[in-house]
């Protein structure tokens, strides 16, 4: 006994395409309404009136506002998102759901191409900076780059030495810079053409000194300041630092440990106050695998895959290459 389903966008022509698929001895077993749509559930074989009923699906757009709601996504953003996916009057919740994400957060990987200044990445201690710098590095050594690696962290007990263990498996030079003046000279070391990238210490945004020196480091050597956040943050709060950064000159966004989070709605919230794009995902703590370039249907996949309802933990979902189980 084979189970068919039939979408079409009124009763009767679903009922034609049944007929004439199955022929007139079709049995129908489920008509569900999905949006202006109808989907019919039909058997050839008697046996399958036996069969359980299929669990009635959820409406599309009920599907997607449960699934922001779930990672906590701000009212405002979540009634926008669910708005933009109604338009799209798509019977499957990710692919209209990934439609609307895709007109709001635009994504603008770093790896994609050799960037034409050197990177800087910032953001709050323990974000993953130091982490990130290392997997950027990795992917731009499988591009064939040169490379060269700045800390700015001469604060943080072991921080050159963190630094110095992922330079030296990567086998790229590192420089270490306490101002902006040995900043400029590091840069200067850096071959014609090389991924120039820069780590700093782990910055208060709600301490304008932090920011502005910040803003020093970056002047100093025209870099552009890339913002490195950990997903799973409360999403009013992730907005706020979002947009503090965003203010500092900021343009992108690596949200990191998205496999260690359940709820997506601060990394969401905090790319829309700064108008911020998406740059790579961290998706595991693993340098050379850890990063991957995501886009707007994976996010749609990520928010949706966690059952909006559930009270459990979800499997273990997201592994080093960023694909799921
Ligand atoms: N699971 C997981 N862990 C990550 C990811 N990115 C970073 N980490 C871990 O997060 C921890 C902090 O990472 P760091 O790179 O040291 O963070 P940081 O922002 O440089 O920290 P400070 O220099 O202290 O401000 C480390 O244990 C990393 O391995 C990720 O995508 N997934
Ligand atoms: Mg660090």
């Amino acid at each position: 006994m084979r189970l068919r389903t039939f979408n079409a966008p009124n009763m009767k022509d679903a009922m034609a395409l049944v007929k004439a698929e199955l022929g007139p001895d079709a049995i129908i077993l489920n008509v569900e309404q999905i949006g202006q749509a109808i989907k019919i559930t039909a058997a050839l074989d008697r046996d399958a009136i036996l069969a359980p009923l299929p669990e009635p699906a959820l409406d599309p757009l009920e599907a997607i506002s449960q699934a922001l709601e779930f990672h906590r996504v701000s009212p405002a953003l979540a009634d926008r998102l669910t708005q933009q996916a109604a338009q799209v009057l798509l019977e499957n919740p990710q692919q209209a759901l990934a439609a609307a994400l895709r007109l709001r957060f635009p994504v603008q990987p770093l790896t994609d191409r050799l960037p034409t200044r050197p990177l800087m990445l910032v953001g709050m201690p323990g974000a993953g900076k130091t982490a990130t710098l290392a997997k950027l590095v990795a992917r731009a050594k499988l591009k064939q780059w040169p490379a060269i690696a700045i800390t700015c962290d001469v604060v943080k007990a072991g921080a050159v030495e963190q630094l110095g263990t992922y330079t030296k498996a990567l086998q790229i030079p590192a420089y270490r810079a306490g101002n902006p003046a040995t900043l400029r000279k590091a840069v200067e070391q850096a071959p014609k053409g090389a991924f120039v990238i820069i780590d700093t210490v782990g910055c208060n945004p709600l301490n304008a000194t932090d920011l502005s020196y910040l803003n020093e480091l970056a002047d100093a050597v025209k870099a552009e300041m890339v913002l490195v956040m950990a997903a799973g943050g409360c999403s009013v709060e992730s907005a706020e630092l979002g947009q503090l950064f965003a203010e500092t000159g900021v343009n992108r966004l690596i949200p990191t440990r998205i496999d260690a989070a359940r709820r997506y709605g601060g990394i969401l919230g905090a790319a829309e106050a700064g108008r911020l794009s998406f740059a790579e995902f961290g998706v595991s703590p693993e340098i050379a695998t850890g990063l991957d370039i995501v886009g707007a249907d994976k996010i749609a996949a990520w928010l949706l895959e966690t059952a909006p309802a559930s009270t459990h933990l979800p499997r273990a979902r997201r592994q080093a290459n960023g694909t799921h189980s």
